[in-house]
């Protein structure tokens, strides 16, 4: 049966990874609804107008007015991606961060509060948990939020709103919480595409601190397969951690592409460390496996071969992301 889906922050780059998903593997109709800001990038998703299960608004979901132009019709799920997405950047100013990814949630949830959708699926992070020291426990989906830096303490906010929607209101209402994604399409400011350009292009690459941060890596079609089973078959109320279960030190990530990509460790530029640097996340996936049957499908090292391939043949691509960010 096909499904009328809403898609915020499609425009992004998981969230146009999983509109590609939607388009290959299912007959859905699809509402793609994004502010375009210096990261949703129209190049993402232009391929995408040919299918007509496809619509696309360029709205900001924490204006509502904005947001009634959409709700012409009601829909099955909205899959909510859109959010300000990089620490570095809400260290510098909060505030766009407060805005789409609290407010911006609230109004989503308003709309599933009017009856307007059956089913809600907030796209959360591993960030709202914390730190983890090297020999804890990878967080599982009852560990507390403990979020660190302005960027998690919004996203934790918003999913705490989605949980008090939960229970208030017997909302159907789920939460994905996943590691860090890499692939196609990421912005250039995160730390992978950023490496792999800085290679390229033979810049210095800046690691942060002592470069032993850890974080886990999750392959975005292993992602984006995880949330269409949580829009098919998760249950409401309920919180699904996605990972890669891949931790790499950020020396070794450098590491390892600056060798598949015959560059010398002379590239690497230790800089002083970000403010409240997270030290290590880890996620125990074990709850979606084991009641939803996913797991991740890609190697870390098939995965990375893929991805600085399509970086290499999307250089413009990339110099236009930056372009449109004004970071070239
Ligand atoms: P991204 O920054 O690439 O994309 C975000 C998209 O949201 C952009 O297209 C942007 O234009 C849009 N947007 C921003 N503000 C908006 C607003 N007010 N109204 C409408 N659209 C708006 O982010 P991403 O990496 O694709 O992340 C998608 C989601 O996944 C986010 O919610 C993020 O918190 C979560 N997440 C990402 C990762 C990761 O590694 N990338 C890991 C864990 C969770
Ligand atoms: O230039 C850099 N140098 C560096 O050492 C950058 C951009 C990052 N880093 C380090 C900081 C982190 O330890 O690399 C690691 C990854 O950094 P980011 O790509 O900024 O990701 P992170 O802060 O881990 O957050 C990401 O994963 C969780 C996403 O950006 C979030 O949206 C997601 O919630």
């Amino acid at each position: 049966m096909s499904l009328d889906l809403l898609i915020t922050g499609g425009a992004g780059f998981i969230g146009s990874n999983f509109i590609r998903y939607l388009l290959k593997h299912t007959t859905n109709r699809i509402t793609n609804i994004d502010a375009l800001t210096y990261a949703g990038n129209p190049d993402n998703i232009k391929n995408f107008t040919t299918s007509e299960n496809y619509r696309f608004f360029k709205i900001d979901i924490s204006q509502t007015e904005e947001l009634n132009q959409v709700f012409d019709r009601s829909y099955d799920v909205i899959i909510h991606f859109a959010a300000e997405s990089h620490v570095d950047r809400s260290i510098k100013n909060a505030k766009a961060f407060i805005e789409t990814n609290i407010n911006g949630t609230h109004a989503l949830l308003g709309k599933v509060l009017e009856g307007k959708v059956r089913k809600m699926v907030q796209i959360s992070t591993d960030e709202v948990y914390g730190s983890l020291k090297k020999m804890d426990a990878a967080f599982t989906e009852y560990h507390c939020l403990s979020p660190n830096n302005p960027y998690s303490a919004s996203k934790a906010g918003a999913d705490l709103l989605v949980r008090s929607f939960f229970q208030t209101y017997k909302l159907p209402i789920i939460i994905t919480r996943c590691s860090n994604n890499y692939g196609p399409y990421q912005h250039p400011e995160k730390f992978i595409p950023k490496i792999i350009y800085h290679a390229l292009t033979n810049k210095k690459i800046p690691l942060y601190g002592d470069g032993l941060n850890i974080r886990d890596w999750l392959h975005v079609e292993d992602h984006c397969r995880a949330i269409y089973m949580v829009v098919k078959h998760g249950q409401a109320g309920e919180v699904y951690n996605i990972g890669g279960n891949n931790e790499m030190t950020n020396i070794d990530v450098i590491r390892t592409i600056l060798h598949d990509l015959g560059k010398g460790e002379n590239l690497i530029s230790y800089v002083p460390d970000r403010k409240g640097h997270d030290r290590r996340y880890a996620i125990d996936s074990t709850k979606i496996k084991k009641e939803l049957g996913w797991q991740p499908a890609t190697s870390f090292s098939e995965g990375m071969k893929q991805t600085i391939d399509w970086y290499i043949k999307n250089e413009k691509w990339i110099e236009s992301a930056l372009r449109r960010s004004d970071l070239l």
